[in-house]
């Protein structure tokens, strides 16, 4: 019974995700699906990558997921774009955005005259990971103070992302982590994954993700 109950809801939030590739390859946008551990460097890379992709003239809106406060959403709203903030604590504190969020939360944005949509999902690497939100890519931030075998231990969140950014980068001299050791156990996982290591904090490796992103526009 149990089980049932679990499909349903995981069938029910796929249906809805293909509705929200329609609508939003309808108005030519690339919907990119941010995940990590609470911490790893979500909102601070935000901060650098859309400065980047506004001097290529590209247009961004950001989808906040927090369990709750307007925190993320406060760090972005400076940058001048519209920012959507999904709390999860009046419907229970879930772990994760799931497709019956998002499609709301694009009612808030201009979508004819947007390119991308970052959704910030909520901090952890097990339940996001299990719920499509619609997205065109999924990108999971690894920050190299989690140790080299979160890759291993959460394979799920590895295997559903397009590109892995290993962060922190910077800080790797204080650190007895062996990045290629992390590259290598991402690989394990998903031999098709696009690695990059930056440092969300120097501002290293961004400019590589913002083409990666331009080489996908759809307008
Ligand atoms: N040293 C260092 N600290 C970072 C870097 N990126 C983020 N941080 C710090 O890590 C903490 C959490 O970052 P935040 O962006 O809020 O993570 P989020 O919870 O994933 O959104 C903050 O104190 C950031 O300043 C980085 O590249 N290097
Ligand atoms: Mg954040």
């Amino acid at each position: 019974m149990k089980i049932q109950v679990v499909r349903n809801v995981l069938e029910a939030n796929e249906k809805l995700a293909d509705q929200i590739r329609v609508r939003t390859n309808k108005s030519k946008i690339l919907l990119i699906n941010i995940m990590s551990s609470p911490g790893s460097g979500k909102t601070t890379l935000l901060e650098k990558l859309i400065p980047t992709l506004q001097k290529k003239d590209v247009k961004v809106g950001v989808i906040e997921g927090d369990i709750t406060t307007t925190r993320d959403s406060e760090r972005i709203l400076p940058l001048g774009i519209s920012v959507s903030q999904i709390n999860t604590e009046p419907f229970g504190g879930d772990c994760h955005l799931g497709s019956e969020v998002i499609m709301p939360a694009l009612d808030n944005f201009d979508l004819g005259e947007l390119d991308v949509i970052f959704i910030e999902n909520v901090g952890n690497l097990v339940c996001p990971a299990e719920f499509d939100t619609g997205a065109d890519y999924n990108m999971v931030v690894l920050s190299t103070t989690e140790g080299e075998d979160k890759p291993l231990k959460y394979p799920l969140m590895f295997r559903v992302c397009h590109l892995a950014i290993v962060n922190k980068i910077d800080l790797l001299p204080y650190l007895d982590v062996d990045i290629s050791r992390i590259e290598s156990y991402i690989r394990q996982i998903n031999p098709k994954i696009y690695i990059h290591n930056i440092s969300a904090k120097s501002g290293e490796g961004i400019p590589e993700i913002a083409d990666w992103i331009s080489e996908r526009l759809k307008k």
